[in-house]
């Protein structure tokens, strides 16, 4: 069931050019003028700009750019991605809170989204900058009835998903570091933690953890990684909104985990390998005990990375150090 706010905020969407009165309003809500005045006023805390003109009634003028529940879910147009969305101003990591909705029962496409996290993780414990306001930081959590030998295909999608997303509101290059970390001009501006429960032949939740720097200027994000991140300011150079960043991003995920879920994981591998970072180039390799050269030629189906020696020798890998080489992600500013 609706709730009264958010029927008024349909409303008041649907009549942007014109006023409603304060007694229009009650009786299409079927709530006092008392109770419609002070929706009013909790929507303008939200950030909503209402004009409230004498005689002439209510009129909406500007959505917030302040991330909530009701503004995210407001003309989301998904069926299951984001049905359940959370958000919290400061939590310590949105993961954490995905997997204990996970176990109270929550279901496919359940979102928890923060302004802020204290304790942002990255993947083997790393920590993840998640400043406020700055950019998105949430956690998705899916039901896929698949093996858990498929997750990495999920991780792999998102990637995807972030590039799309990207690509599509601006002019930007965004680029798929293997295995996930979304880069642009060589800088990281969007990482994913994939974290799983699973029993030996199914999966039982996935927590997919997405953070991408938005609004962020050079000076506010960390020095320690200030050479080898970017945002999407800085990139574009404009000022974007995070409400309908994430609105774009969740769209572009359902749409494309439903190619994947009903068309299988070349689709993926396709748009993968269309993004991926110096794909077709060759890179120094590194284990603890060698080093050696390869080609980048692709990803296969469990995720693993396709590489190729001079000596025409592919060889799968899944986990490497990976040195991009000269003017590439990591390299000295
Ligand atoms: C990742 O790990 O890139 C996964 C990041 C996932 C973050 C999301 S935010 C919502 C959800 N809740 C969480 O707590 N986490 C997820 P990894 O590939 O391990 O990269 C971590 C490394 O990236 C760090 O060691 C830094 O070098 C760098 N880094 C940290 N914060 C960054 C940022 N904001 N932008 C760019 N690079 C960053």
């Amino acid at each position: 069931m609706e709730s009264t706010r958010q029927r008024l905020i349909k409303i008041l969407e649907s009549n942007r050019d014109s006023y409603l009165s304060g007694q229009e309003l009650s009786n299409q809500l079927n709530v006092s003028r008392t109770a419609v005045w002070k929706h009013m006023k909790e929507l303008g805390k939200d950030g909503y700009e209402i004009e409230a003109a004498p005689r002439k009634g209510y009129r909406i003028v500007a959505y917030p750019d302040k991330v909530t529940k009701n503004t995210l879910q407001w003309g989301l147009n998904t069926s299951r991605v984001g049905r359940d969305i959370f958000h919290y101003e400061q939590v310590s990591s949105t993961q954490d809170i995905a997997h204990q909705l996970a176990k109270e029962g929550y279901g496919h496409g359940t979102v928890v989204v923060a302004d802020e996290q204290v304790k942002g993780k990255g993947r083997m414990s790393r920590a993840w900058h998640s400043k406020r306001n700055e950019g998105i930081w949430f956690s998705l959590l899916l039901k896929p009835e698949l093996p858990p030998v498929q997750a990495p295909q999920i991780t792999l999608l998102a990637a995807v998903v972030l590039a799309e997303a990207i690509s599509s509101i601006s002019d930007l290059s965004p680029q798929i570091k293997w295995p996930n970390d979304i880069l642009i001009n060589h800088k990281k501006i969007a990482g994913i933690l994939t974290e799983m429960q699973a029993e030996q032949d199914q999966i039982q939740y996935i927590v997919l953890g997405i953070g991408i720097n938005v609004n962020q200027d050079q000076s506010s994000l960390p020095e320690d990684i200030r050479h080898k991140a970017t945002s999407l300011r800085q990139e574009s150079g404009k000022t974007w909104e995070i409400n309908w960043l994430i609105q774009l991003i969740l769209e572009t995920f359902e749409n494309t985990y439903e190619q994947f879920i009903q068309e299988g994981f070349l689709p993926v591998k396709n748009k993968w390998e269309k993004y991926g970072y110096r794909l077709g180039q060759e890179v120094t390799i590194s284990t603890m005990r060698k080093a050696w050269q390869a080609t980048l030629v692709g990803i296969e189906a469990d995720g693993a990375l396709l590489t190729r020696t001079e000596e025409g020798i592919q060889e799968k890998l899944y986990s490497a150090e990976i040195h991009w080489g000269e003017g590439g992600y990591n390299a000295n500013p």
